[in-house]
């Protein structure tokens, strides 16, 4: 373990005069804040494919020392992987067939740019930093963002389906149900949100969106403050999952100003999940949603709704896949 970039604070707070109280009361009504671990730079996503694509994000970060090409460069890793139906041109398309895709970046001093509802174009998250840099604009939704694509030398992908997403799309026609399925394999984002060694912060969340969606429909991630938020002043979260839902309480921005207002990252997203499950009551059984947070200090948490969901630590101590606690229990 790298102590130099891990600081333990366990902090006891006592009640107003409890040191004049007998010591066995005392314990009883001792609060003790949890063990917050704290590591710059460290680089978190969601899910799985987080793995390679901290790597490729922390590779970056050692070649450049650039949060912002770090995060972006992460997340390409996996709008490139060919096995994975959530992200990328690879993803599943929408009922009408057509794959769209949605991205966005944020850095935290609160450039942001992101794109939506954009096709055939193979890296949306290099789109998204572009429409950030280059232009005075913050969103760039379908036919425009293509077009601006263009203008910037990306390269017109093909429509065709993916072998994998063309079988899925097929079988899912037979019964063509137009409510959105959301499992594990259906919510695959990657959110990543990173911080360098002097703790700059940024992050970069990419999605195809929801599987058989309608054709239009933009979730939260490509949505400044939903699906993803930055702050250098306080930290930075993402989210992934069904999108409606997160969008309708600006999760990413929520998780943010609750750590502002100095819940810990885990708290912020423990609470950002109940206001959301407030807020959903009467699907909520079939919802998942996950957040993940950092705060500028380097300490982070997660959340989701429902069991499975995961996340990807990169750190100079560790390099691992962590489960989430979730609102609901394990299932059976
Ligand atoms: C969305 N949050 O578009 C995304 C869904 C997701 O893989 O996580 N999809 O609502």
């Amino acid at each position: 373990m790298n102590h130099s970039s891990r600081r333990i604070f366990l902090r006891n707070t006592t009640l107003a005069g409890s040191a004049l109280i007998a010591p066995n009361f005392l314990s009883c009504q001792q609060k003790t804040t949890p063990v917050l671990e704290t590591y710059k730079p460290q680089i978190l996503s969601t899910w799985n494919h987080g793995m390679p694509a901290n790597n490729e994000a922390w590779k970056t970060l050692q070649q450049t020392g650039n949060i912002v090409d770090a995060v972006e460069q992460g997340v390409r890793v996996t709008e490139s992987d060919p096995d994975n139906l959530s992200v990328g041109l690879q993803g599943l398309p929408d009922r009408d067939g057509i794959v769209t895709l949605d991205a966005s970046i944020m850095k935290g001093d609160g450039s942001c740019g992101s794109v939506s509802f954009v096709r055939q174009i193979k890296h949306p998250i290099t789109l998204a930093r572009r429409v950030m840099e280059n232009t005075p604009h913050v969103m760039l939704s379908g036919e425009g963002a293509r077009r601006f694509a263009i203008a910037e030398g990306f390269a017109l992908e093909t429509e065709q389906l993916s072998p994998k997403a063309e079988a899925a799309y097929q079988k899912w026609l037979e019964n063509a149900q137009y409510k959105p399925v959301v499992n594990v394999e259906n919510h695959d984002t990657i959110g990543m949100i990173g911080i360098d060694a002097e703790g700059r912060l940024a992050g970069a969340c990419t999605t195809s969106g929801l599987a058989y969606k309608m054709h239009g429909r933009v979730g939260d991630s490509p949505i400044i403050g939903a699906g993803l938020y930055v702050d250098d002043e306080v930290g930075a979260a993402t989210a992934t999952g069904l999108g409606e839902t997160i969008i309708k309480i600006c999760g990413s921005f929520l998780i943010v100003e609750l750590m502002r207002q100095g819940r810990s990252p885990q708290e912020a997203c423990e609470e950002t999940v109940r206001r959301l499950v407030a807020k959903s009551k009467a699907t909520i059984k079939d919802v998942q949603a996950g957040f993940l947070a950092i705060n500028k200090d380097g300490a982070f948490g997660a959340y989701a709704v429902q069991p499975g969901f995961n996340f990807a630590q990169h750190h100079p101590a560790k390099q691992a896949l962590v489960d989430s606690q979730s609102y609901f229990p394990q299932h059976g």
